[in-house]
């Protein structure tokens, strides 16, 4: 009965992936693409260096200092922590959120770190369990869009921009996180996963997202129909 009064609940629909795989552009193209059609969406996007502590995981990122790698994983994570109000306010007056990266990227980038590149001061192993126990809780992403490209079309897409994390045997392994996190969802059955191939052209990639929203937001639209 309140399906009047009620706005729809916009959809939470997250790109991750590894360095160079394209989400940036395919994260505004897609914003583009839906308010084209007059279905509102805003992007965000994690890191958010515009804060105060996306200023700190900012410099982390251009310096070569060691750092705590717990804390650091701790920046990233309350980083998306103090969004959680606004990610959850934006949904809720029915704007779709786009997403470039979250907690998936912060899971995967840390547990992906060798104890030999890492800092002495935080020993022990950094597990799939601990990364993911800081970010329990947050606003849940509706569908996870994975970007997936392997290393070697990743560097022909010319050089990184020499940031900490931009390092061929890094990403590799965080490549192979992101696949472990897509596993644990597909037996959770909660957070499914669409995984499009992004050595494609942008246009084809483009395409391909294009068409896994609109069923995206469709499914999101008719369960909150439910819900009501
Ligand atoms: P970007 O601005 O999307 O290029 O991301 C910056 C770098 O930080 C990139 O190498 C991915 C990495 N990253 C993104 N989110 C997290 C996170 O939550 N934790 C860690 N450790 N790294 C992250
Ligand atoms: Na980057
Ligand atoms: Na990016």
């Amino acid at each position: 009965t309140s399906a009047t009064s009620t706005p729809k609940r916009g959809a939470f629909i997250l790109l991750e992936g590894v360095d160079r795989c394209g989400k940036t552009t395919q994260v505004s193209l897609l914003v583009k693409h839906l308010l084209s059609l007059s279905i509102a969406a805003v992007a965000y996007r994690f890191p958010d260096r515009t804060t105060q502590v996306g200023g700190l995981i900012n410099e982390y990122l251009q310096s070569s200092v060691q750092t705590d790698d717990r804390a650091i994983h701790l920046l990233f994570s309350a980083n998306r922590w103090e969004a959680a109000p606004k990610l959850v306010d934006t949904l809720a007056r029915g704007t779709n959120i786009v997403c470039d990266r979250y907690a998936y990227s912060g899971v995967a980038f840390t547990s992906a770190k060798r104890a030999e590149d890492r800092s002495s001061m935080s020993g022990g192993e950094l597990t799939l369990d601990w990364c993911m126990s800081s970010d329990v809780g947050l606003p849940a992403p509706d569908a996870v869009i994975f970007l997936d490209l392997d290393q070697d079309e990743a560097e022909k897409r010319g050089g990184y921009g020499g940031e900490r994390y931009e390092k061929r045997e890094l990403q590799m392994r965080v490549r192979q996180r992101f696949a472990e996190l897509q596993s644990i969802d597909e037996k959770q059955g909660r957070i499914p996963w669409h995984v499009v191939d992004a050595s494609q052209s942008v246009e084809e990639v483009q395409a391909r997202i294009a068409g896994i929203v609109s069923n995206i937001i469709e499914r999101v639209q008719t369960d909150t129909a439910q819900l009501g």
